[in-house]
């Protein structure tokens, strides 16, 4: 993955602001080195259907600072309570709580703004910050958050993988949808991007809770709050040989959508996606 253009402009818009202790919260998470794969999965959709990646630089920078709000916010002791997260101390431990706060507040804020500088058609803007707003919110990922937080006492795998569509589902279909949407692409085909990126969301989201298990902390770089928090994983339901078939599974279902998905182009999110289905962290 070459996240050289994606580095850039974060670093970029987060500079052009005025400098202040919110800023210095918010950089330490932007860039501390996250894998970048939502804005990825943005800007190769885009080259998939033959245009420029550079039409999805602002959605796809916007992507990533709404993801690194939610990991900001996600770690605190009114959530997760998690200490270590992207191989740094979390946000609140580095700063304090009301600065972790207003970092993720910033972040949430910021990626509208840029959101809203994509070089494209105004109704297609439009359409697109509807879109994402949808996903990150209250019907998206923020909903997923408050099941798993507060629904979720269920041995029931339905239910954790409901969860699972919304936190983690909704921010990885998002990008993949939004190429779509640049592209001009039919509702139908919009709905089919979005499918895949469910699929995606969810074998993500199973191996995340696999690594969990096989990998330490410091391989992960990120602190392990599922055990300590009594946390239902798709581990402790299906154990780890289904979970790991599963999720293998559910990236070769993705593939498959993508293979027939008409004169896109789809070797380059296919190989991406190889990348995440033998991911280590
Ligand atoms: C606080 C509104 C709110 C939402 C929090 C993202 C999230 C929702 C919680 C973080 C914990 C978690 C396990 C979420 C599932 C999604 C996930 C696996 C996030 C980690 O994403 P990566 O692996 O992280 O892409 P990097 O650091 O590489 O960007």
């Amino acid at each position: 993955m070459d996240n050289s253009m994606i580095e850039t402009y974060l670093a970029q818009r987060l500079d052009a602001l005025v400098d202040s202790r919110v800023k210095e919260a918010m950089r330490y998470s932007l860039l501390a080195g996250g894998k970048r794969i939502r804005p990825t999965l943005l800007l190769e959709a885009l080259k998939g259907y033959g245009l420029d990646p550079k039409l999805g630089l602002s959605l796809a920078t916007a992507l990533e600072m709404i993801h690194t709000y939610s990991l900001i916010h996600d770690d605190l002791p009114a959530m997760d309570d998690d200490d270590l997260r992207r191989g740094r101390p979390t946000n609140h431990k580095q700063f304090n709580e009301a600065t972790a706060i207003l970092a993720g507040d910033g972040l949430l804020t910021l990626a509208f703004e840029v959101a809203s500088e994509t070089m494209a058609e105004a109704p297609l803007v439009v359409r697109c910050i509807k879109e994402l707003s949808k996903a990150a919110g209250a019907e998206g990922m923020v909903f997923g958050q408050c099941l798993d937080m507060f629904e979720t006492p269920t041995s029931q795998w339905q239910d954790i993988a409901q969860v699972h569509h919304y936190k983690t589902g909704c921010l990885l279909s998002i990008p993949l949808k939004l190429a779509a949407i640049l592209a001009h692409r039919s509702e139908e085909e919009i709905s089919k991007w979005e499918q895949i990126g469910f699929d995606l969301g969810l074998a993500f989201q199973i191996q995340d809770d696999v690594l969990d298990v096989v990998q330490s902390e410091e391989q992960l770089g990120k602190s392990n709050s599922d055990a300590k928090n009594e946390k239902v994983t798709a581990v402790s339901i299906l154990g780890l040989t289904k979970a790991q078939d599963m999720y293998q599974e559910l990236y070769t279902r993705s593939n498959r959508g993508i293979e027939q998905m008409g004169e896109f182009q789809g070797q380059a999110l296919i190989a991406l996606i190889a990348q995440l289905a033998t991911r280590k962290k």
